[in-house]
């Protein structure tokens, strides 16, 4: 029988339990620690699914409550817990890069009644109006032609090879035999011409080919009110190697509108004639006139394009191209550029000033207002003052139309148009002599930055009859550097300086 003596341990057998219970007691402990930390992990794990709100969810889970232990615990605990962390969405971007809205409201300063008299111009709701600020009021338009003709040589002197403000080696001609696969800017060249110019386009053609387009063959597109002959087509087509396309203009673009006044029409056209204005009772010539301020962007075969290089009968290029000048606007995102700045015949624009007004102080268009516009160039007065007085507030500084490389959708764009829509109705493309130049000038000057929007072809030499852009530039050949007028006397005509006054500084980067 056992006996209690014989029921001790022996030495042997504590030695060898003593080990066990430990690791027996080891097992339990950790079995105990091991509960609360799986109930831990499950909650965390549900607050991780995907499905969940994106939010750190305050929704215990499904079974939450019908268990004890901490998923019981009032949500509230459940919200704060250390180790669940709240989903961290990756930084998505939307695919559509979010809109940047042009600034169009004018630059704040902390006066605004006297921007006025400071800077010339005040651009609130219902009051917009602009001034010429002189410094130096009392000054003769002896002196004023003079101290701007010195500003227009000393900047003419300056090299104007080519922009400083971009890297023209990527905007250069493509090798010869690449010409085909000549990755071009949505651009084309645009003529609107009359069958009988036949050679007086052939003329301006061939230069234009040998100095440009032939190393970069952007399409012709050949605008005309009647059809073109087939004489003029082939022509057209032997001069180049870029696609041509003619265009008959739709009567509804070109014709004029059947409500015009008649008696007011011939009145006006009486009046301007006995002025000596050109073209003053010429039917055709108001209809190309309003064609090409408000129309000819409207042209169903222009819609592909983006950019256009306006070309004209009978004009001259003298700057042997060497890169995209349609690149050169893409890329600076620059939307208007010309060669020669003039000053029109006041006559011919009496209220095109007032009536631009009249539409800025309308409704809340003051916001089509740009306030970095060229307000000054748009309202000098001292070289040629009886032009700002007759034109009732505006200088008549115009860039001049018949050269001109620029973006489409500046005038397709909300402020070009609505502008338009009230300049149409006043009939005064008709009832005056409004131009395309003063026109499409005077919603450069209002409605860009003057300073990075438009641009000055300076290195382009070129002349329309009789006035020049002809720059210092090894580029150049067949003009005089500085020369702006055929005749001595037409050299007040210039409004360059007053552009250069204008754009101040910001014109030392591009030149
Ligand atoms: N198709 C067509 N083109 C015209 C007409 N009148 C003018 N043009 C063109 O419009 C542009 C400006 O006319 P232009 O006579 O040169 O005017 P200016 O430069 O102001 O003297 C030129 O390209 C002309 O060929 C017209 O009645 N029909
Ligand atoms: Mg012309």
């Amino acid at each position: 029988m056992i006996t209690l003596k014989n029921f001790r341990f022996s030495r042997r057998t504590i030695i060898f339990l003593i080990p066990v219970n430990l690791v027996f007691l080891f097992f339990v402990l950790l079995y105990l620690e091991s509960i609360p930390s799986q109930h831990t992990k499950a909650l965390t794990s549900y607050f991780k699914t995907p499905n969940t709100s994106p939010t750190f969810s305050t929704t215990p889970p499904p079974h939450a409550g019908t268990d004890s232990g901490p998923e019981s615990k009032p949500e509230s605990e459940l919200e704060v817990k250390p180790d669940i962390e709240p989903e961290v969405k990756p930084d998505v971007k939307p695919d559509v890069e979010p809109e940047i809205k042009p600034e169009v409201k004018p630059e704040v300063k902390p006066e605004v009644k006297d921007t006025l008299e400071e800077y010339g111009f005040r651009i609130q709701p219902n009051d917009v109006q602009f001034k010429y600020i002189s410094d130096d009021p009392s000054i003769s338009k002896e002196d004023a032609f003079l101290k701007n003709e010195k500003i227009y040589l000393a900047e003419m002197a300056k090299d104007a090879s080519e922009p400083k403000d971009f890297n023209m080696h990527t905007i250069r001609p493509p090798p010869v035999d690449k010409i085909d696969d000549y990755d071009r800017v949505s651009a084309t060249i645009v003529s609107l011409v009359r069958n009988q110019e036949i050679d007086s386009i052939t003329y301006t053609i061939k230069q234009f080919e040998t100095k440009f387009n032939s190393k970069f063959q952007y399409p012709y597109t050949f605008l005309n009110n009647d059809q073109f002959s087939e004489e003029f087509k082939e022509r057209m087509l032997s001069l180049t190697n870029a696609q041509c396309e003619f265009v008959v203009i739709p009567a509804e673009l070109w014709d004029k509108p059947d409500w015009i006044d008649k008696e007011r029409e011939t009145t006006a056209m009486k009046a301007l004639a006995d002025l000596n204005i050109p073209y003053a009772r010429m039917a055709s010539y108001h209809n190309m006139c309003r064609f090409y301020s408000g129309k000819f962007y409207n042209v169903p075969e222009l819609q592909k394009y983006k950019y256009y290089w306006r070309i004209e009968p009978d004009v001259q290029f003298f700057t042997d191209m060497n890169y995209d000048p349609f690149k050169y606007l893409q890329n600076t995102g620059k939307k208007y550029g010309f060669t020669v700045n003039i000053y029109d015949i006041d006559e011919t624009v009496e209220t095109l000033w007032p009536e631009t007004l009249d539409f800025l102080n309308k409704d809340d268009n003051y916001k089509y207002v740009n306030p970095k516009g060229a307000f000054q160039w748009l309202t000098y007065n001292e070289q040629l003052p009886k032009k700002a007085k007759v034109a009732n507030g505006y200088s008549c500084c115009h860039f001049w139309s018949n050269f001109e490389i620029a973006d489409l959708d500046f005038y397709r764009g909300e402020a070009y148009t609505k502008w338009m829509d009230h300049l149409e109705q006043t009939g005064k493309f008709y009832y005056e002599r409004w131009g395309d130049a003063p026109v499409h000038s005077v919603a450069v000057g209002l409605f860009l930055d003057s300073e990075k929007e438009v641009h000055w072809f300076k290195d382009i030499g070129y002349v329309h009859n009789p006035y020049y852009n002809c720059p210092t530039s090894p580029f150049v050949e067949g003009c005089e550097a500085g020369k702006f007028c055929n005749f001595a006397h037409g050299n007040d005509q210039n409004c360059m300086a007053t552009w250069i006054n204008q754009v101040g500084d910001s014109l030392k980067k591009v030149w």
